[in-house]
């Protein structure tokens, strides 16, 4: 079941389910005022369904999907692929060598990346800023997780990353990674059945400017180093989240080194079992 956060007529937000022949909107289920409260109750799927029948069906086009976050902190994992190891110590010349060691070490690398005001959902900005020279997108399984560290669902998000700043120095990190607009979440969360087959899970990145594909890449979940559940034992130790948190889990797609992203640009990200995230790159 794949589920998202829309605005209803009303203005107020609701949930919609997403079918092969649309959405279908409703009202959050009593007791819910929240796409999260409906993620961290103790059966969601169950908990829709029942509302299912009061649902109306509508295409796609005529609704306003919105990040599926409330007031989640948005976390990010890194190095968790071998692509993004070899990059990172390719962009910095200082600090390549803690890459290198992070992608083989128990612990692994865990940042903060933002706040739901920093996010946009789908068909929303993405920023690049204004004292880089070299940007990219890093399309990522996002992992949304209950307060008592539950994974619940998983989406779609987009780690914007300024390279030359990380690469200048690695102490630059939370610059080169958050700021207005750095992440993309959507466009809705997936309630897995039961595990993901790894090696079929597959995530793709294509970058549109002026409507010529400039980039495309795909990797699958086979090819990330870590388990989920390792990384959110690892985001959980000693530290609390009393509204869940979205955990990113590291790219595995990395455009080539002399590749920036362009104001204007068209970034769609695609996950088997989730569906299509794009957003337009903006600058200044
Ligand atoms: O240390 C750099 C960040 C790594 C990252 O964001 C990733 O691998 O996805
Ligand atoms: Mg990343």
């Amino acid at each position: 079941m794949r589920l998202g956060k829309i605005v209803l007529p009303s203005g107020e937000s609701g949930l919609g389910v997403l079918v092969a022949e649309g959405i279908r909107v409703m009202p959050f289920p009593a007791g819910c005022r929240s796409l999260a409260d409906v993620l961290y109750s103790s059966d969601p799927r169950a908990l829709v369904e029942k509302h299912l029948s009061a649902s109306r069906l509508i295409s796609l086009a005529e609704v306003d999907l919105q990040a599926p976050i409330d007031h989640q902190e948005v976390w990010a994992a890194g190095v968790t692929y071998k692509r993004s190891q070899v990059a990172r110590m390719e962009e910095s010349e200082t600090g390549a060598s803690h890459y290198d060691r992070v992608y083989t070490a128990p612990r692994p690398e865990i940042f903060f990346k933002g706040t739901a005001r920093r996010v946009s959902g789908p068909g929303g900005p993405v920023r690049i800023r204004k004292d880089t020279k070299w940007s990219v997108p890093e399309p990522e399984f996002a992992l949304v997780i209950s307060p008592q560290g539950k994974l619940v669902g998983l989406t779609i998000g987009n780690d914007m990353s300024a390279r030359d700043i990380e690469g200048e120095n690695p102490l630059y990190l939370p610059q080169a990674k958050v700021y207005n607009e750095c992440c993309a979440l959507g466009p809705c969360v997936l309630l897995p059945e039961g595990p993901l087959d790894r090696a079929k899970t597959r995530i793709q990145m294509s970058i549109r400017r002026r409507g010529v594909e400039v980039f495309q890449g795909e990797s699958n979940l086979d090819q990330m180093k870590r388990s989920f559940e390792e990384l959110i034992d690892w985001l959980f130790r000693d530290q609390s989240f009393p509204d869940g948190a979205i955990l990113l889990t590291g790219t595995g797609i990395v455009p080539p080194n002399e590749f920036t992203l362009a104001a204007g640009d068209l970034v769609t990200m695609d996950v088997t079992g989730i569906g299509s995230l794009s957003n337009t790159v903006v600058q200044g």
